[in-house]
């Protein structure tokens, strides 16, 4: 059983795994629209845990709810690679991220960042 946990926790670190159910240190709260994000500048320090809650204001890319993609997306590219799918028009969804990588990265929404201004810059900086 240890062993087991063992293996669990190198491919958690292999996998550079940036989800958590650490408890947040910051609690940061996004809307999302076809305006864009609000805020689209953030700044958090380095290894806190932000809980990131986002709401779409609007229906994004659609609000067919049986097609595979609707509403917006809240994506943090690589290194985090942290996907959040499918947020519909009132709806709020959240996710938590142990911030481990510095420097600035982008946040954006893959469904709809080419017909509107959907894209964040997240600041992680390290002092
Ligand atoms: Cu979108």
């Amino acid at each position: 059983m240890r062993y087991l946990i063992f293996i669990f926790f190198i491919i958690s670190i292999l996998s550079g795994c940036t989800k958590t159910d650490e408890r947040p240190d910051i609690v940061v709260d996004i809307k999302v629209s076809k305006n864009g994000y609000s805020p689209d500048f953030i700044k958090v320090p380095v290894n806190s845990v932000v809980l990131f809650r986002i709401t779409a204001l609007d229906e994004g890319i659609g609000d067919d709810y049986s097609q595979k993609y609707y509403g917006h997306c809240f994506y943090i590219v690589p290194p985090y690679d942290v996907m959040v799918e499918n947020i519909k028009k009132g709806e709020t969804k959240s996710v938590k991220v142990k911030m481990i990588y510095p420097g600035k990265h982008i946040f954006t929404c893959p469904y709809c960042s080419g017909f509107f201004p959907t894209k964040g810059e997240i600041i992680v900086s390290s002092e």
